[in-house]
């Protein structure tokens, strides 16, 4: 699909503010795109789709989740980690993508996972740092990805491993396994 149909197809699907967000990560995932050596079609339209399912109803996220047999028990979490793995096969089934790297992108921006692409490291952490964000720490998480991808990944896991023990959120084993599966690529060549 055509840029500035995407656009449209996925401001339809948004509250405005939600939509501006999405402008910002892909803004931001297509200069770390630039930066880090990925294709900006790529980061562009998996930044476009990342929270295409956001604003859908919780029946209907489950509905669609079920639908796929769910490997990865996000039913069993807290219902902000159902809008990624939905938002995948909306991209799929309606959007029409087809590329598994950009599929991957999208159902897995919220929790990351062990072994991330490239492009699906880069739309986790665009999403974090895109200028909306606020928070604070989220300066330091804009240093790293400065240099680094894998120390960007690194520190917006911990951020928000953190955060969610703070709240006392239950953290998903996808969540977890990024972090530690982080650690280990940073021993390694930097920006792998
Ligand atoms: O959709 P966004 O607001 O742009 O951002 P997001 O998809 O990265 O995160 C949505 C929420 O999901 C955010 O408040 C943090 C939360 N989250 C991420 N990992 C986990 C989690 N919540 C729980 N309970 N467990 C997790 O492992
Ligand atoms: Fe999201
Ligand atoms: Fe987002």
């Amino acid at each position: 699909m055509e840029s500035d149909r995407l656009k449209n197809e996925v401001a339809r699907r948004l509250p405005s503010g939600r939509y501006q967000h999405v402008l910002r990560v892909m803004e931001t995932a297509m200069i770390l795109a630039d930066r880090f050596g990925e294709n900006k079609e790529k980061a562009e339209t998996a930044a476009l789709l990342h929270d295409v399912a956001k604003a859908m109803p919780k029946e209907e996220l489950k509905r669609i989740t079920e639908a796929e047999g769910d490997p990865a028990a996000v039913l069993e979490f807290h219902h902000e980690l159902w809008h990624g793995p939905a938002g995948a096969v909306i991209a799929r089934d309606e959007f029409g993508i087809r590329d598994p790297d950009i599929l991957a992108a999208v159902r897995f921006h919220t929790t990351g996972r062990a072994g991330m692409s490239r492009l699906e490291k880069i739309i986790y952490i665009a999403d974090m740092i895109e200028p909306g964000r606020d928070f604070p720490g989220a300066g330091n998480l804009r240093a790293e990805a400065e240099r680094s991808l894998d120390a960007a990944l690194t520190a917006c896991s911990a951020h928000n491993l953190q955060y969610l023990a703070s709240v006392r959120a239950a953290i998903h084993p996808d969540t977890l396994r990024c972090y530690n599966d982080s650690l280990s690529l940073g021993k390694g060549a930097l920006n792998r």
